[in-house]
């Protein structure tokens, strides 16, 4: 393990806040002057999010290359009354990692150390810095994977997706990320640093702050480090693209194969307008059209392809399936659906719902949440993707500019349909500023003033995130 990580009991510098010293020299005096940016240059990739929405009006980004000058960054802002916008790699899609009140913004893409892997536990300690694929690339060296995986895996950094509990394209099969942090460190909203990253295998001792800490969206603290629970890795991998007549057909398909195999991975959905939209931006080829898709990924020891092969002959309303043969026919099979949230964007910041319902109402929803679009405006066009077997759709308006009031009007339509069907918010994404006049729709007063209460006893003086998660 290198150095570095874990280190957060060392005591830090001790500051001196003279109010007659401006901001910029004293944090410079922690990181070093090159790590604290001012210029529109330098500021520029910190500021916009990544959907293009929302913009930051900080004027400060601060790089810490160690846990201990987080630790001093925080103790400075908190005497100094500065509030902290935490961000890894800003990839949020929930507008939850930009200064958008002026704030610090705490980048932590310095701490970027990987530690070895430790085969006995199947566990690997790395900086909140390091993106998910790095720690994908150095668990696969090992012959581990790190199961967390999504689209945008080479800029979301391991804090940040603890930060929002990430989920992605293997919930299905391993959970999301809070079921493979087994330990933390992270300096919280009071300055102190807590720091647990032993991964014991049983430890019964006391509150799980790496669960509360996961999820948490910047507001109780900066995660500085984690130490992650790796999974053994398959030999074989099937993937295959699936054309239904039906997004009914598609979820009868998916409620057969998940109930006689564990082996999936991934069973996406996604629809013709998308994947259209897909091949038309980006230059793809579609092997073939039909009105819903799946795409299914499975990982074993042995070759499933011949039992998945006979298991969709007994599925009805199959209009084609393409096998990937290679790992070019695979990469190109996977494009068409991750591509979706960049060819989405290029017509403009989309207006975004990232919601859950209840697996087996998914078919219904995804008519009443376009007809309740529809009966608000026939201007806006509605792409829904996501993950079948998690119930997880992403609803994605375009056409219709998310800062007017129709976009309100639009957004709480969706919300309504939403509840209606039982469903959740947030699915993955988390609230961020988006969806914080929302989050009472999926948690009761009493959960949202514990949640406030953990919060002030972490960050006593509120200066951490102060525009997420709470209205
Ligand atoms: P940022 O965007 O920088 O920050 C996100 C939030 O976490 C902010 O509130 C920020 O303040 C806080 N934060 C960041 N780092 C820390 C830290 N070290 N300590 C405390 N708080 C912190 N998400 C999914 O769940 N599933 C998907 O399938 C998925 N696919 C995506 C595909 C694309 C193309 C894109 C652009 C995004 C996708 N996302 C997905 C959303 C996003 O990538 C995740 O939310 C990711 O976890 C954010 O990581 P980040 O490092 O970019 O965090
Ligand atoms: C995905 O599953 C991501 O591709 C992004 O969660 C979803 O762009 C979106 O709405
Ligand atoms: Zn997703």
């Amino acid at each position: 393990m290198q150095s570095g990580i874990g280190a957060g009991d060392r005591a830090g510098t001790v500051l001196r806040v003279n109010d007659q010293v401006d901001t910029f020299s004293q944090l410079a005096a922690i990181v070093g002057e090159g790590h604290v940016l001012t210029s529109d240059g330098d500021l520029a990739p910190y500021t916009v999010d990544w959907t293009g929405r929302y913009r930051g009006t900080g004027r400060i980004v601060v790089r810490p290359g160690s846990t201990d000058e987080v630790a001093d960054v925080v103790r400075l802002c908190r005497r100094s009354g500065a509030a902290i916008v935490p961000q890894g790699g800003n990839t949020g899609l929930v507008g939850g990692s930009v200064a958008l009140q002026g704030e610090v913004v705490v980048s932590t893409r310095r701490l970027n150390l990987i530690g070895d892997v430790d085969r006995s536990t199947r566990q690997i300690t790395v900086g909140a810095g390091v993106t998910l694929g790095e720690v994908r690339t150095a668990a696969e060296r090992a012959g581990l994977c790190y199961p967390v995986d999504f689209a945008a895996r080479d800029s979301a950094t391991i804090g940040g997706s603890i930060a929002t509990n990430a989920g992605g394209i293997s919930v299905l099969r391993y959970g999301m990320t809070r079921r493979h942090v087994v330990g933390i460190e992270a300096v919280l909203g009071s300055g102190d640093v807590v720091s647990h990253l032993g991964g014991l295998i049983k430890d019964n001792t006391g509150f799980d702050l790496a669960g509360l800490l996961c999820g948490s969206e910047g507001t109780l603290g900066i995660v500085t480090a984690a130490r992650l629970q790796l999974v053994p890795i398959h030999t074989n991998r099937t993937t295959v693209l699936i054309g239904f007549d039906s997004v009914t057909a598609a979820m009868f398909a998916v409620d057969r194969l998940c109930s006689s195999s564990d082996e999936f991975d991934a069973v996406e959905i996604f629809f013709e307008s998308g994947a259209r939209l897909v091949n038309e931006t980006f230059d793809r080829s579609l092997p073939f059209d039909a009105p819903c898709f799946l795409l299914i990924e499975m990982s074993s020891n042995i070759d499933r392809t011949e039992w998945l092969a006979g298991e969709l002959e007994r599925v009805p309303h199959v209009v084609d399936v393409a096998v990937a043969l290679n790992d070019a026919m695979r990469t190109n099979i996977w494009r068409l659906r991750e591509e979706h949230t960049p060819a989405i964007n290029t017509l403009g910041p989309p207006l975004k719902f990232d919601v859950t319902v209840p697996v087996g109402d998914l078919p219904d929803f995804s008519e009443a949440v376009h007809r309740s679009v529809h009966e608000v405006t026939s201007e806006a066009s509605t792409y829904l993707f996501g993950h079948a077997a998690d119930g997880n759709l992403h609803v994605n308006v375009t056409g219709i500019d998310p800062d007017t009031q129709l976009a309100r009007v639009v957004e709480e339509a969706v919300m309504a349909t939403v509840v209606a069907f039982h469903g959740s918010v947030s699915a993955e994404h988390g609230i961020g500023s988006a969806k914080k006049r929302f989050l009472s729709m999926s948690r009761s007063s009493a959960e949202i003033d514990a949640m406030r209460a953990i919060k002030r006893a972490l960050d006593p003086d509120g200066i951490m995130n102060p525009n997420v998660l709470f209205d």
